[in-house]
C-alpha cells in the first residue's frame, strides 16, 4: 500500500503552521496528503496584529469525512492519520469519531497524534482538552509527539532530566501509544540545548533513543508540526533495526537534522520570520544530510 496521510490541521494563507507547515515534507518524502483545514485563517496566532479567518466546527469535519466515505475514499486508502492543534472539545469528539471510522475501514492505518496543549507553561486551548486526549485519543493512537510541558500536562510528571523524562514516557505508553516522542526537553544543566527522546514499546525491553543537540537561538512557529510530519515520514521510511544503525536511532537523527538544517536557514535568511520550509527541500529529501549515523 502506497502511503497516503489524512491530514487535520490548520491552514494558514501566510506562513507555515498546522498544514502549511506538514503538506509539504510529507509530499517530498514521498507520501501523498489528503489534507482537512481545521482552521483557514490568515496567519498564525502569534502576529502583533491578531488574525482572521475561519474555524471548522466538528459537524463540517464530519460532513467533509461524510463525502468522502460516500465515495469509497476512506476505504483502506490511508496508511496514516496525523493530527495536531485542535481548539475546541467539540472538534476533537468529531475528530475521534473520524479516527474510530478508519479503525474499520482501514484497519491497518497508524494515527500519529501531536497532542498540541501549549507550551513554556501556558495553554492554548481549552483545559478540558488535556483530559479527552488522556482518556479517549491516546488510546487510539500509534505515535504520541508531546513537548514537555503537553507531556508534563498529560502525565502530572515534572521533566527535569532523562530519569523523569523515561518515567514520563511510561506513563504515556500506560495511555495507549506505542511510540512516544517527546519532542523537545531543555535540561537546566544543558543550557542552550535541546534533547528529542523516543520510546517504542513494541521493542525488546522498551527501545529508548534520545538526542542532543544545540538550540539555535531564537523564537519559531511551526517547528512542532514539523517535527511531528518528520517523524510519521522518517518512521514509515526508514527500515528495520540493523545492529549498525538501529531504527530510532537513524529515525530520530535524521528529524533532528532536518530541523536543524531548516532552523538555521530561517535564522540565517529571514529571522524572526517564518520558515524557511520551501527552500529547505533539498535538506529535508535527504533527512537532513544523515549519513554515518551522528548529528552533524
Ligand atoms: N533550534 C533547533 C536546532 C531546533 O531543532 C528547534 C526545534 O526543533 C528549535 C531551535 C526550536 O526549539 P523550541 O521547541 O524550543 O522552540
Ligand atoms: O503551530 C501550531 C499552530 C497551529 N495552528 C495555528 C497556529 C499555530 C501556532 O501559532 O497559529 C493557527
Amino acid at each position: 500500500m502506497e502511503p497516503r496521510v489524512l491530514s487535520i490541521q490548520s491552514h494558514v494563507v501566510f506562513g507555515y503552521v498546522g498544514n502549511k507547515s506538514a503538506v509539504f515534507p510529507l509530499q517530498t518524502l514521498g507520501f501523498d496528503v489528503d489534507a482537512i483545514n481545521s482552521v483557514q485563517f490568515s496567519n498564525h496566532t502569534g502576529y502583533p496584529n491578531g488574525f482572521k479567518g475561519e474555524v471548522m466546527d466538528g459537524d463540517k469535519l464530519l460532513t467533509i469525512v461524510e463525502g468522502l466515505e460516500s465515495n469509497g475514499l476512506l476505504n483502506n486508502k490511508h496508511t496514516h492519520l496525523l493530527t495536531g492543534y485542535i481548539g475546541s472539545a467539540s472538534f476533537l469528539s468529531a475528530v475521534l469519531q473520524i479516527i474510530n471510522k478508519l479503525k474499520t475501514t482501514s484497519p491497518d492505518f497508524k494515527y500519529v497524534c501531536d497532542p498540541v496543549l501549549g507550551d513554556n507553561g501556558k495553554l492554548y486551548v481549552p483545559e478540558e482538552l488535556v483530559e479527552i486526549y488522556k482518556k479517549d485519543v491516546l488510546k487510539l493512537a500509534y505515535m504520541v509527539t508531546p513537548n514537555s510541558f503537553e507531556c508534563e500536562k498529560l502525565t502530572g510528571i515534572t521533566i527535569t532530566d532523562m530519569a523523569s523524562a523515561t518515567t514520563a514516557c511510561e506513563a504515556l505508553h500506560a495511555l495507549g501509544p506505542t511510540v512516544v516522542v517527546i519532542t523537545s526537553m531543555h535540561f537546566e544543566d544543558e543550557d542552550g540545548k535541546l534533547t528529542i527522546m523516543v520510546s517504542d514499546k513494541s521493542l525488546p525491553e522498551t527501545a529508548r533513543w534520545a538526542v542532543t543537540f544545540d538550540r539555535i537561538e531564537g523564537h519559531y512557529t511551526g517547528t512542532g508540526d514539523l517535527t511531528a510530519a518528520l517523524l510519521l515520514a522518517w518512521d514509515h521510511n526508514t527500515s528495520d533495526e540493523s545492529p549498525q544503525f538501529p531504527k530510532w536511532k537513524v529515525v530520530l537523527e535524521k528529524v533532528a537534522n532536518t530541523m536543524k538544517k531548516v532552523i538555521k536557514k530561517t535564522f540565517e535568511t529571514n529571522p524572526g520570520g517564518e520558515l524557511r520550509l520551501v527552500q529547505s527541500r533539498k535538506d529535508i529529501e535527504g533527512g537532513g544530510g544523515w549519513e554515518s549515523g551522528t548529528i552533524n
